[in-house]
């Protein structure tokens, strides 16, 4: 373009140069509105996914299993980010090459390349489950279309096209003026391509499970509740003589005070060390992990069923408001994820509200043999554990509630399982919709052959919350080093601290409800100046104490001491 400009030529270079241009910007502005299109329909139909987000599910399915494992490792936030992010500048990139190829005249290639391009939508739009095939190819299709229609239009507009016709016959102030426009109407087509993505965002309205955690609250609120505390003696209606055994099941045994109870009086260091982690995790602080892109998975609780399925002797179907009018029961259980590293943020504590899985399954007549539980999502994504932990005692529990509330669609509703003692990579389906017995090895979850163990026990860890790493501190003013530490179901015995390598000191313990739940550590410290190495170990109930070996998270977990330098100033 330089070069041309000096010479002022009318050089075919020049034309070359020029149509390159005016082919890119029109390539790129057009698949800018394919793109657009398929957000704008994302919002107008809800069953439809985006077409940058399907095939981003796409992608992630299909990465090898090695790739995931060290760079993706459990789809969190950013690397969901990057891959969208990723795929919307590849698309426009190559819409441009595409668009270069209709202003030199080779539309064929322009058009057979934006149908590729809306194949690969469709498809990757149709496969998604929750998504209607026909609906989802018509949207891919259709993007191609406006893509491939906008980038020819563009090209014509801007006179690109003129090359082919009269090679020679225009002048430099032609061939600026026709990149002029075309910058001019690539810029109209990216902001048609906006205000398409701005007005399906608008119509995606309140989804039906939005709606229904709007109106409805998983436990009465305390105001309107009545105060008949004394159920059992008011439903003793009938005469005396009235069986003794029949007596006994009507009165409540004295059992163990409710988790609510428990928690009302819990003595945990929330208040105590500024800092620290919370007991119970508050569910907006809740780290969040899965494979879904875009809008999380939005399931209507008036349509959905969870079905009982495989290797049972009664198959069987229910639905939400069954789940609802069944015993549920709260259960304090520490989730993590297999990704977390040493001292990460992927677990939390909550007080889940459900039904135990034994019961479900009990129901459906567990077959011989079927030594596996395999969850799926209502976006086929699957966990699979060994039928036995169902059994062994712990908490393995059907949840519809998370610290008081139905779950929030982030974390699963309407329904989800929740397995004491795993990680979730092998048990906490989210948007569960069936449950499937089967033999050890008749499947796989979702991450087993992406390089994940296909068992997932969760490993004794321990993290430090305060201080925070290179946070200055202050020589002779005491401080707290706190944190968490976690072992379910073996629970935590013991936690201690070590600074500059002097040897283990012991920690405080704040209360916790039972085994399953993480426990609150903390100890204080008045630092003399320097530099100082904190780290922070922890012993379970089985006496098992984290060794100092570092291992990485894959395939079955991180390992080592959480180890935080900070800084002390005079
Ligand atoms: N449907 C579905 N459920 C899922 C996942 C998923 O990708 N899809 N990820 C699992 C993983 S790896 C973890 S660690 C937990 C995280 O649960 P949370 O997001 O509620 O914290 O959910 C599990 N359940
Ligand atoms: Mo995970």
């Amino acid at each position: 373009m330089t070069d041309d400009e000096t010479t002022m030529g009318r050089t075919a270079p020049s034309r070359a140069a020029s149509s390159g241009t005016t082919g890119a910007l029109a390539g790129t502005g057009g698949a800018a509105v394919g793109l657009g299109f398929g957000e704008l329909m994302e919002g107008a139909f809800e069953s439809i996914p985006s077409l940058v987000v399907a095939v981003s599910e796409l992608l992630s399915d299909y990465t090898p299993g090695d790739v995931v494992r060290f760079s993706i490792a459990n789809f969190g936030a950013s690397q969901k980010t990057l891959l969208t992010v990723g795929i919307v500048v590849v698309t426009m990139a190559l819409g441009g090459a595409l668009g270069r190829s209709a202003a030199r005249g080779r539309l064929r290639v322009t058009v057979a390349g934006f149908a590729l391009f809306g194949l690969l939508g469709g498809w990757a739009a149709a496969r998604n489950p929750i998504s209607p095939a026909v609906g989802s190819w018509v949207v891919g299709l259709a993007a191609a279309v406006l893509a491939a229609g906008s980038t020819l239009l563009i090209v014509r507009l801007a006179g690109g096209r003129a090359v082919a016709a009269a090679p020679e016959a225009v002048d430099r102030s032609a061939v600026t003026g026709t990149t002029r426009r075309s910058f001019f109407y690539a810029a109209g087509a990216g902001a048609a391509a906006l205000a398409m993505v701005g007005v399906g965002r608008s119509l995606r309205g309140q989804s039906a499970a939005e709606q229904f955690l709007e109106a409805n609250a998983l436990r009465p609120s305390p105001t309107t509740e009545p105060q008949a505390v004394s159920a059992s003696t008011t439903t003793t209606t009938e005469p005396q003589a009235v069986a003794a055994s029949t007596t006994t099941t009507i009165a409540p045994e004295p059992a163990a005070p409710s988790v609510q109870t428990q928690l009302a009086t819990l003595d945990t260091l929330d208040d105590e060390v500024a800092g620290i982690s919370s007991y119970v995790t508050p569910n907006d602080g809740f780290y969040r992990i899965d494979t879904a892109f875009g809008r999380v998975p939005q399931v209507d609780p008036g349509d959905w069923k969870l079905r009982f399925t495989g290797m049972v002797d009664n198959p069987y179907e229910i639905t939400f408001d069954e789940i609802q009018a069944m015993d549920l029961s709260d259960h304090v259980i520490t989730l993590s994820c297999v990704s977390n590293e040493v001292g990460g943020n992927l677990v939390g504590n909550a007080v889940w509200t459900g039904v135990p899985l034994s019961v479900l399954l009990d129901r459906a007549g567990v077959q011989p043999g079927a030594d596996q539980v395999v969850g799926r999502s209502v976006d086929d994504w699957t966990a699979g554990f060994p039928t036995d932990v169902v059994y062994d005692g712990r908490n393995a529990i059907l949840a519809i509630g998370m610290n008081d509330e139905f779950l929030p669609t982030r974390h699963g509703f309407p329904a989800r399982l929740v397995v004491a003692g795993l990680y979730g990579y092998v048990s906490a389906v989210k948007w569960l919709e069936e449950i499937n017995l089967t033999t050890w090895d008749g499947f796989d979850g979702y991450w087993v052959p992406r390089g994940w163990s296909k068992e997932g026990p969760m490993k004794t860890q321990s993290r430090i919350d305060v201080p925070s790493a290179g946070r200055g501190l202050t020589a002779g003013q005491t401080t707290p080093i706190a944190g968490i530490a976690w072992a379910p179901t073996r629970g935590i015995e013991r936690v201690e601290v070590n600074i500059d390598g002097e040897g283990w000191l012991p920690c405080r313990l704040g209360e916790a409800v039972g085994d399953e739940s993480w426990v609150q550590w903390h100890r204080e410290w008045t630092p003399a100046a320097g530099r100082h190495r904190i780290q922070v170990r922890a012993t379970d109930g089985d006496g098992f104490t984290q060794s100092e070996r570092e291992v990485p998270p894959a395939p079955n977990g991180a390992e080592g001491w959480h180890t935080v330098n900070v800084n002390v100033d005079t």
